[in-house]
């Protein structure tokens, strides 16, 4: 294995077969029923069951090939009291999304009295006056909250961020274990982006201190199945997760996907979701669009940080709680500066980049009103963004963390 060119070829065609790997989901109509039809499955068609999630009537399984899918799709036990039998889809982190070092600003943000954290990389992050999580931290800067990264995982040992880890709860879908490590990068920039510790002396500010739960449901690719992000939403809401971030798309609705969201959403938890990184000709990423996930699009502009202006390669199409589509609110996903693997920091620019801003502000809201509903903190952020114009291009507009008051 140690020669890198001898050991090419057994690698690339070891990403062929994995990819060949097929998976069904099953949606039951009833919880009771999961069990007899995991058994049944099982038993009758040599299948490995991947995950049971009787919260939301579900279970998964690799099975051989499509021709199974036909025979269980035909099996009448199963057909009974499904309420479908699909394909598992294939998910990815938007496209584009490579780190650089580059030094380019940007700006915005409102002028005031704000409150200046000694983390020394602060200067760089033009994101965090764009929507005045500085202004608001006058007020608030803590609170008891959790936000479940589902990505790539998160580097557990990072310098800025281990003080949050919560590595108790954290779990591991690709590979099935305990040990949510980051392979990729991903998801530990998005979880600095959120929640990187602020007043360490080190690195860059949060931008909220909230405690951080690594869900790894992409591969050393950033590449996975909706079954496992399924599972990774469930397993959000059981640890008592607060607000979930899922800085990943895929271009097709998935049953099993949807029914994980919308149980979440209805288990009072908010669900959060990068818009795609398509470019204005698209729209309907999904979880973006599902109506109980907010979308998010990026700021930024094309060269620089520009506050007021879409991203170039932001996705389009305006969506909120009861209308399908991925662009509810907006935040900044352009020359973002935070952490990467071995107290690395660098910059990226994505709708993902995007999407744990929100995240954030969801957070900020659980702690500085723990009495409201999911529903009533989403309507809140939706009522106080800034708008910034047409809602097709920015939803409500850009998000805004002051004056965090009713
Ligand atoms: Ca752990
Ligand atoms: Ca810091
Ligand atoms: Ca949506």
């Amino acid at each position: 294995m140690r020669p890198i060119a001898l050991s090419l070829v057994p690698l690339l065609a070891f990403a062929g077969a994995a990819q060949a790997e097929f998976r069904i989901s099953v949606g039951t109509r009833t919880a009771a029923d999961l069990p007899a039809v995991i058994e049944t499955i099982a038993g009758r068609y040599d299948a490995t069951l991947r995950h049971a999630l009787p919260e939301i009537s579900a279970a998964s399984f690799v099975v051989g090939d499509s021709r199974v899918l036909a025979e269980i799709r035909a099996d009448a036990d199963v057909a009974r009291v499904a309420k479908w039998i699909e394909p598992v889809g294939r998910c990815s982190v938007p496209a584009g999304e490579t780190p650089y070092a580059i030094e380019r600003g940007g700006g915005g943000g409102r002028p005031g009295a704000d409150y200046k954290p000694n983390d020394p990389a602060y200067g760089k992050q033009w994101p965090l006056p764009c929507v005045s999580a500085n202004l608001a931290w006058d007020h608030i800067q803590t609170g008891d909250v959790m936000i479940a990264i589902v990505d790539t995982g998160i580097d557990l040992y990072h310098e800025d961020l281990r003080a949050h880890l919560n590595t108790i709860d954290d779990w591991d879908f690709v590979n099935d274990d305990d040990f949510p490590m980051d392979d990729y990068g991903h998801g530990t920039h998005v979880a600095g982006i959120a929640a990187a510790v602020m007043d360490n002396g080190v690195g860059i500010a949060g931008a909220f201190q909230a405690e951080l739960v690594a869900v790894k449901v992409l591969d050393s690719n950033g590449s996975g199945w909706w079954d496992d992000v399924a599972a990774g939403i469930d397993h959000a809401v059981a640890i008592g997760a607060d607000v979930i971030n899922m800085s990943l798309g895929g271009s097709s609705s998935d049953p099993i996907l949807k029914a994980a969201c919308d149980a979440a959403w209805a288990a009072d938890v908010l669900v959060v979701a990068a818009a795609g990184n398509s470019g204005p000709g698209f729209f309907a990423n999904y979880p973006a669009t599902y109506t109980s996930v907010i979308g998010v699009g990026a700021l930024g502009g094309f060269l620089f940080g520009d506050c007021e202006k879409a991203a170039f390669f932001s996705q389009r199409g305006f969506g909120d709680d009861t209308t399908p589509g991925n662009v509810e609110v907006m935040a900044p996903g352009k020359f973002v500066y935070s952490c990467y693997p071995n107290d690395e920091y660098v910059r990226m620019d994505g709708t993902s980049m995007a999407s744990p801003h929100v995240a954030a502000l969801c957070a900020a809201y659980r702690a500085w009103k723990p009495g409201w509903s999911a529903v009533d903190i989403r309507h809140h952020i939706q009522a106080s963004a800034d708008e910034l114009g047409a809602k097709f291009t920015f939803g409500y507009g850009r998000i805004d963390f002051f004056p965090p008051v009713d």
